[in-house]
């Protein structure tokens, strides 16, 4: 497999390893061993040679001057940022020699990984870690930060994550981008979406700010946050009304239809315009526009759902194909994401059966900072990797003081010593994914990627898969888990899936192939994994589970008397808070800026390029205010997971409650008040 390390010059085939649907295929350019140069690859049947501008930029990421080379341990004090060199030997003997006196006097519950998906590839991000930890029996971490909200609503209604083959979008006549920035999130969606344009499809976004997406759009229609299930509900009483349904896939592919017909009255387009700001007039020409035209792709992204109500918004979003018989159509029905056909043997990936006592306790990553603070049966340790909590969790004030804690032994495996790698005590340096073998699966266009090694090991960097392999050695952990090659761990993980889907798809053909695609077909006619098998627009699950079975409206919860609902979604050119350190990336996207409407900030005094201080119980922050209409009244939007620079306070999660959302422990990032005033 190491084929490519040995040659230093020339040019091959990779994968972006980022937290993104699109998961591009890639041309590395190699010059002395050395990454010169990232493009796309022209072969990749979905993403075609075009890529990102982040990624285009990833030389100066890898070769950044401040990207970790060795194993560190602290000399200062917590999140100072005093280090000092140390061997990998010291490394792994101190955290597992700290690790062991832990377990004997407080039990491995007191020991916990904080990870995410900061490199997408199976073995890294869900893999070796994962049978380190089970074996340990290490508190489990709940990963919920993403899209757990809405994958739960979506998996109610249609039975788990399956959604339209994004290639066949080009057919759709009508694309709704709803709640998803795809400009910047999801650009080759954007490019189907400009294909299906040119054969006289429209495009409608509908969001809480008009941002590039929004400027794509034929129609853009601004709704005031976590009011999106309201929008769905009103427009499903609408083509009730008018008889915009198709009764005959109603009666073949669904069950509740009826009582829906009925449930939906309540939702009529004076109280649905009252509560999401969508005039009436509008919210029929959408219902009307969604109820003639065939077939219709609807979209759904992360932003909609990171809200009280997320998954309940989604869940009901997810009905609306159904009404008018969208997944018999090709190009029609909803996407939100597309992992069900890639699920792989996770069971051998991960091995659960390593964890003896299956009653151990789960934390929800979006509770960390209360769970780092926690009196009772307290986190002793946090082993940090492929995630930056200190930026990106909500509440982040929170979890600064918990990691300020000086009985807390932090371990983080970074590439840099990002803001949280400053309160650690062990640093970690670990590679890029350039450096490594793994498998990659795209949530959004269905292809598995096998990655190649293209570079050496970044000074003494190491992967994943390796350091958990050392830090297995260092607990005496003998087991025949630690000692499988990445190829064993590929081959096993796509032998025995279970999955139809992907029956065809072994490591070998992939070796050979490159990039292979699941074999998706459309979902109806068929059977859906939803217990009736058929479409649950009413669901006895849901009743079960304690919710509505019908979808239903609930506002977003009361988060203060703050003026301003506050929503701080991800940026243009950082991925979360990656590049966030790179100056390169930095440049491109100048400053963290807050969108305002202009009568707000007529009546704040506030002026495009004012700094603005906004705050609320939980912290505060200083942005640089752009004023304009791409905001309703009573919202401000940033953009970016920008990470404190010396003399700044720019940290918008410093603000964001740490609530769990209605469904799938989610997070709720964008249901917070602030308020506001210039500097
Ligand atoms: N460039 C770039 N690409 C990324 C990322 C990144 O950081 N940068 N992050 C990656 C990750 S991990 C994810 S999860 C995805 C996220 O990408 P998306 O799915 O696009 O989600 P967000 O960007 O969080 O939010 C999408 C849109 O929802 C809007 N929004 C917020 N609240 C509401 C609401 O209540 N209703 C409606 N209708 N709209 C609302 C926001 O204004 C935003 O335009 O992108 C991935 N790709
Ligand atoms: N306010 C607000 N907060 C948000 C969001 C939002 O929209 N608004 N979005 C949320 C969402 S959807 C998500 S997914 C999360 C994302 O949050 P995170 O998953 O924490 O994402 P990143 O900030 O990109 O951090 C990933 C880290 O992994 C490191 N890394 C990369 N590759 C490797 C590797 O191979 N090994 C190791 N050990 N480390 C590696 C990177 O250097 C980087 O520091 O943020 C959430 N937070
Ligand atoms: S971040 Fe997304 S768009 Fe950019 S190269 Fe990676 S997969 Fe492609
Ligand atoms: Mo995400």
């Amino acid at each position: 497999m190491s084929s490519f390390i040995k040659e230093k010059d020339g040019i091959f085939p990779s994968v972006c390893s980022l937290d993104c649907p699109d998961q591009c295929g890639l041309l590395v350019h190699k010059k002395d061993g050395k990454i010169v140069k990232v493009e796309g690859d022209p072969n990749h049947p979905v993403t075609k040679g075009n890529i990102c501008n982040k990624v285009r930029n990833m030389a100066a990421r890898l070769y950044d001057e401040k990207r970790l080379e060795y194993p560190l341990k602290r000399v200062g004090a917590k999140g100072e940022g005093k280090f000092e060199r140390i061997t990998w030997d010291e490394a792994i003997a101190t955290i597992t020699n700290r690790w062991k006196s832990l377990i004997e006097t407080k039990g491995p519950e007191s020991i916990i990984p904080y990870s995410f998906y900061g490199n997408m590839g199976y073995i890294t991000a869900e893999g070796m870690d994962r049978r380190f930890f089970h074996r340990m029996g290490a508190s489990q971490l709940d990963r919920a930060v993403c899209q757990a909200a809405g994958s739960e609503g979506y998996k109610y209604t249609m039975g788990g994550s399956f959604g339209i083959d994004p290639e066949d979008s080009v057919d759709s006549k009508l694309i709704i981008f709803w709640g998803v920035n795809a400009v910047s999130t999801n650009m080759h969606q954007v490019v189907l979406a400009q294909k299906a344009k040119k054969n006289g499809a429209k495009i409608v976004v509908i969001d809480v700010h008009k941002n590039q997406t929004g400027r794509i759009a034929d129609w853009f229609i601004p709704i005031l946050p976590g009011t999106d299930g309201a929008l769905a509900l009103g427009m499903m009483n609408i083509l009730f009304d008018e008889n915009l349904i198709d009764e005959d896939f109603l009666k073949n592919f669904t069950i509740g239809y009826e009582q829906l017909r009925e449930h939906v009255r309540q939702y009529d387009p004076v109280t649905v315009s009252g509560i999401t700001g969508v005039p009436v007039d509008n919210l029929y020409k959408l219902a009307r526009l969604y109820g003639e035209i065939t077939p219709s792709f609807i979209r759904v992204g992360n932003g909609l759902q990171h809200h009280d109500n997320g998954g309940m918004s989604v869940r009901s979003i997810a009905c609306l194909p159904a009404l008018t018989g969208q997944w018999l159509h090709k190009g029609g029905g909803a996407l939100k994401s597309n992992s069900g056909y890639l699920a792989h043997n996770t069971y051998s990936m991960q091995r659960p059966d390593l964890l003896e006592n299956k009653q151990t306790r789960t934390i929800n990553m979006n509770a960390i900072g209360d769970a780092l603070l926690q009196k009772n049966n307290p986190i002793q340790s946090m082993y940090v990797y492929g995630s930056n909590p200190a930026v990106i969790a909500p509440n982040s004030n929170k979890v600064k003081a918990g990691l300020e804690r000086n009985d807390l032994f932090l371990v983080v495996h970074d590439l840099f010593l990002t803001e949280t790698a400053r309160y650690a005590d062990i640093v970690l340096p670990s590679t890029s994914s350039y450096e490594n073998t793994d498998l990659y699966g795209s949530y959004w266009h269905n292809h598995f990627h096998l990655q190649q090694p293209v570079i050496e090991a970044y000074g003494e960097s190491k992967s994943n898969y390796e350091v958990f392999k050392l830090l297995a050695n260092g607990m005496e952990y003998d087991d025949d888990a630690f000692k499988e090659t990445e190829a064993e761990m590929i081959e096993n993980a796509l032998s025995n899936t279970g999955n139809p889907y992907i029956e065809e798809i072994t490591y070998e053909k992939l070796a050979k192939n490159e990039y292979m695609k699941a074999n998706v077909k459309p979902l109806l006619p068929g059977k859906l994994l939803t217990p009736s098998g058929k479409i649950e627009l009413y669901s006895e699950k849901m009743v079960e589970d304690g919710y509505h079975g019908l979808p239903t409206y609930t506002p977003i919860v009361n988060d203060g008397d703050a003026p301003f609902l506050f929503v701080p979604g991800p940026n243009h050119n950082f991925l979360n808070s990656t590049f966030s350190n790179n100056e390169k990336h930095i440049k491109l996207e100048k400053t963290p800026k807050l969108h305002i409407n202009s009568e707000d900030a007529i009546a704040y005094g506030i002026e495009t390029d004012d700094i603005v201080k906004i705050w609320n119980e939980r912290g505060e922050c200083e942005l640089t205010a752009a004023v304009g209409d791409n905001v309703l009244k009573g919202v401000l939007v940033s953009q970016g997971l920008w990470a404190d620079q010396p003399g700044t306070k720019q940290i918008v999660n410093s603000l964001t409650p740490d609530r769990i959302a209605d469904m799938g422990g989610g997070a709720t990032f964008f249901s917070g008040r602030v308020n506001i005033e210039k500097k």
